[in-house]
């Protein structure tokens, strides 16, 4: 099978990735079948305590913020345990296991919904403007946190692996938190005079942001779950696929910057807020890179201002700097990087199928959602 994993130079890069052979079959319908239980078991609780309208809301917020999505984690994990582990009896404790990161994921989207001022996603309104749901939806997020937890207890609780499982929701969340926390700081740094600061945005405080706020929980995660609970704990095959899958991350947040200003918003299903936001991302610290001293100044002024002739200003210089051209080569040399360091993963012993990472990969080649 390395085979078809010759460097990707050689032929069109989408030909290639038609090439990678996904020898699993697609997970997409049993990972839905299990949902309804979860979330059954998830409302019973305040039904038996006597407050029914907890479950009612919570069902409610459940429905809307998590099987919305491309369920990518969720699926990731599943398809990873069933490449380490094929057709085993707990294939479907490894869907429940994705179901955990997708509540993890709800509960980090609807908070960020909320630090990012963010009015759509998934091509609907955010759950925070949801209706009247409002600030409700601070404790939502928490609500969405404890289900996953919830979901461990009843189904992992008598495995031998169940406290690693826990320890990495944990370490995953705190980096995330983290990572949300830094995100937040660095656009919010000012000068003296009290004017934007945009010093702070280098590349290096960008790959601190996403390397913490998605890598770790986006690529990380699912993988190592999956290892857990295959019993693969060897540390140096966790410390291989880490480098891989927080590298695949930087690239999808790269791709989620992108989008944020040159995605279509009837496609990403929620409209950019990143240049109001003055957010350290990918663009800007590109765009920053390569400004003239007048650019500069115009960002200085522009960038982190809420109004339209200041973001229309911004966006004119990504253009006139020729970012999306930059950032399609970026796209294009990145994954082959990617590639090449999944081709370069030893061999022999109780090596990791290269098919984990691939099927992730494919996924996010020249994506517009
Ligand atoms: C997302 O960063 C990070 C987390 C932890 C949700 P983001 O705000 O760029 O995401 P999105 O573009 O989906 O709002
Ligand atoms: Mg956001
Ligand atoms: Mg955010
Ligand atoms: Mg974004």
């Amino acid at each position: 099978r390395r085979a078809i994993l010759r460097p990707p130079t050689v032929r069109a890069m989408s030909t290639y990735v038609e090439s990678i052979k996904v020898t699993s079959k697609d997970d997409s319908r049993p990972f839905m079948a299990v949902f309804p239980d979860l979330v059954r078991e998830l409302t019973v609780e305040g039904a038996e305590k006597d407050i029914p309208l907890v479950p009612k809301h919570l069902m409610k917020c459940i429905q809307y913020t998590v099987p919305t999505g491309k369920r990518n984690r969720g699926l990731a994990l599943a398809t990873s345990y069933q490449i380490l582990k094929p057709n085993d009896k707990d294939q479907e404790l490894a869907y429940i296991l994705g179901w955990c990161v997708e509540f993890l994921q709800a509960f980090f989207l609807v908070a960020d919904d909320i630090m990012d001022g963010s009015e759509t996603r998934r091509g609907k309104t955010t759950w925070y403007k949801h209706e009247n749901v409002g600030l409700a939806a601070f404790n939502d997020s928490i609500l969405l946190e404890t289900c996953l937890y919830t979901i461990l207890e009843n189904h992992f609780k008598d495995k031998p692996y169940y406290h690693d499982l826990v320890q990495e929701f944990r370490t995953v969340t705190r980096y995330t938190a983290m990572g949300q926390s830094l995100d937040l700081l660095t656009s919010l740094e000012k000068t003296p005079e009290g004017k934007k600061n945009l010093d702070a945005f280098d590349m290096s405080r960008y790959s601190s942001i996403v390397r913490m706020k998605t890598s770790y929980y986006s690529f990380y995660l699912p993988v190592v779950l999956a290892m857990k609970m295959a019993r693969i704990d060897n540390p140096e095959l966790c410390r291989q696929a880490k480098t891989i899958l927080l590298e695949m991350g930087h690239f999808f947040q790269v791709q989620d910057d992108y989008l944020d200003v040159f995605g279509d918003p009837k496609v990403t299903g929620k409209v950019g807020t990143d240049i109001v936001d003055g957010k350290c991302s990918w663009l800007i610290v590109v765009a920053l890179q390569r400004a003239n001293p007048a650019q500069r100044q115009a960002l200085k002024e522009c960038y982190g201002v809420d109004d339209d002739s200041s973001v229309e200003k911004v966006k004119a210089i990504y253009n006139d700097l020729k970012l999306p051209k930059i950032y399609k080569t970026f796209e294009e040399s990145s994954f082959e990087d990617i590639q090449t360091h999944i081709n370069q993963l030893p061999g022999g012993g109780q090596m990791l199928p290269p098919l984990v990472f691939e099927v992730f990969l494919k996924k996010l080649y020249k994506r517009h959602v």
